[in-house]
This record gives C-alpha cells, sequence and structure tokens, in this order.
C-alpha cells in the first residue's frame, strides 16, 4: 500500500509524477503551505522531520525524492523503463548524475534565493531597508552565478541529449524538472534565455503522466 504525503508546490510533485509514470495505486493526501510557506505540523505526524515528499509503504516512511524514485523504480517499474539499465554506461552514467545533481548542487542556493525573498517579505516595515540590503550582498556574492552555473550545465547537456539521461525519457527528468520550474522566476529561463531547457520543459508537460500529476497534485507554481 502506497500513501504519498504531499506539499503543495514542492518538490514532492516528483513522486506523483513519478507514481503516474508508473500507473501505480496509491493514496494521496496534500498539504497546504502555511502562511510563512512552511508545510504544516500536521505532515510532523507522518515524520518528524515534516519535509515533503514523505512516502509510506505499508505504513512506513520513506523520505528524499531521489531515495524515493529509486525504492519505486526497484519495486515498482516492473518493465524498467524509467532507468537506464547499468549495461548503458553512458546513459547510467548520465541518469545517476543528474538524479544526485539536482539535489546536491542546483536545489542549495535556488531554497537559499526563496529564504531570503521570504525574509525581505516578512521583515517589519523598519527592518525591511536593511533585510533588503542584506539580500541583495548575498544575492550577488553567493546566489546569482551558481544558479546561472546550475542553468548552463543543464542547457548545454540538452544540447545534445533529448533527455537527461541520453535519448529515453528517465526518473532523471523528473528530478530535475523541480529545478527548472523553481528557477524560472528571476533568471533568464523565464525570458528564453535557455532555449534547450525550455524545449525540454515542454517535452515534459506533454506528456499524459505529468498532465495526470497536475490534474491530482496541482500545478507548480513559482
Ligand atoms: N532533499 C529533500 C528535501 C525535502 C524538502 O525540503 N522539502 C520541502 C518542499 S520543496 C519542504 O517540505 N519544505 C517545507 C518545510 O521545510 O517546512 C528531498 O529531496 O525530498
Amino acid at each position: 500500500m502506497l500513501h504519498l504525503h504531499h506539499l503543495q508546490n514542492s518538490r514532492s510533485f516528483r513522486i506523483v509524477w513519478l507514481l503516474e509514470e508508473l500507473k501505480a495505486d496509491y493514496e494521496l493526501t496534500s498539504y497546504d503551505r502555511t502562511k510563512a510557506y512552511l508545510a504544516p505540523d500536521s505532515l510532523k505526524k507522518v515524520h518528524p522531520l515534516g519535509h515533503a515528499p514523505i512516502l509510506e509503504v505499508d505504513g512506513r516512511p520513506l523520505l528524499e525524492s531521489g531515495f524515493i524514485i529509486e525504492y519505486l523504480l526497484k519495486y515498482y517499474d516492473d518493465e524498467q523503463s524509467l532507468k537506464p539499465a547499468d549495461s548503458d554506461e553512458t546513459a547510467w552514467e548520465h541518469y545517476t548524475f543528474w538524479l544526485h545533481f539536482a539535489e546536491a548542487s542546483a536545489m542549495p542556493p535556488l531554497v537559499m534565493r526563496l529564504v531570503f525573498n521570504k525574509v525581505v517579505q516578512r521583515s517589519p516595515l523598519l527592518i525591511k531597508p536593511v533585510a533588503k540590503g542584506i539580500q541583495k550582498q548575498v544575492e550577488k556574492s553567493m546566489i546569482a552565478d551558481s544558479i546561472s552555473a546550475v542553468l548552463t550545465m543543464m542547457e548545454a547537456h540538452l544540447q545534445n541529449n533529448t533527455w537527461f539521461a541520453g535519448e529515453s525519457f528517465s526518473a532523471a527528468d523528473i528530478q530535475v524538472y523541480f529545478v527548472a520550474i523553481a528557477a524560472q522566476s528571476r533568471t533568464a529561463l523565464a525570458e528564453g534565455g535557455y532555449p534547450n531547457i525550455s524545449a525540454w520543459i515542454k517535452r515534459c508537460q506533454q506528456r499524459e503522466a505529468f498532465k495526470q500529476a497536475e490534474n491530482r497534485g496541482g500545478r507548480i507554481v513559482m
């Protein structure tokens, strides 16, 4: 029995999408974010970390989107259709690299940007100019260049590859998709500055399972 705990507008969309690709039978509980844009406390009852996604398998909570993806592919992808075979070394390497890259290198600067935006938004009027000043400094010194470097790597890879693992769609695309959507605001991606990424986003969105995932889990809006 699979039970996905899904936070609106979050990484857990990845798992909704994957479950739809696998045509799995699952229960879905959706949580709204709090005013502070956090997960509600009720998610901590499922697991003390309180982050989404959480996939309960027969009542056992699994965390980390990358691990949940690997778990589902191992036990629920009978045809091994969403991951390259180990024998296809190039595709396997691409797949594994991008699966890890999404959380390890790409998400940290995006989360930092989100946190600093929220700090400014939530600062009392008197403090706001100071908060804005700090945000500007951090954005310039630590965030903007890292996000550009991430997008440049993705763009270069998609110059020669239709999907992140190469010629076939895989769960690596699902993992990286959230990065691309989270990076859309305040980068050249929204203005067409990364045409290969934009075309790949469209290819992802055309998949039936993606549309089904949006119907069940809601659209990601950043
Ligand atoms: N590395 C974890 C990150 C989990 C995570 O931080 N999830 C965010 C959603 S995008 C969350 O639950 N945020 C709400 C909160 O921290 O209160 C994963 O890939 O699953």
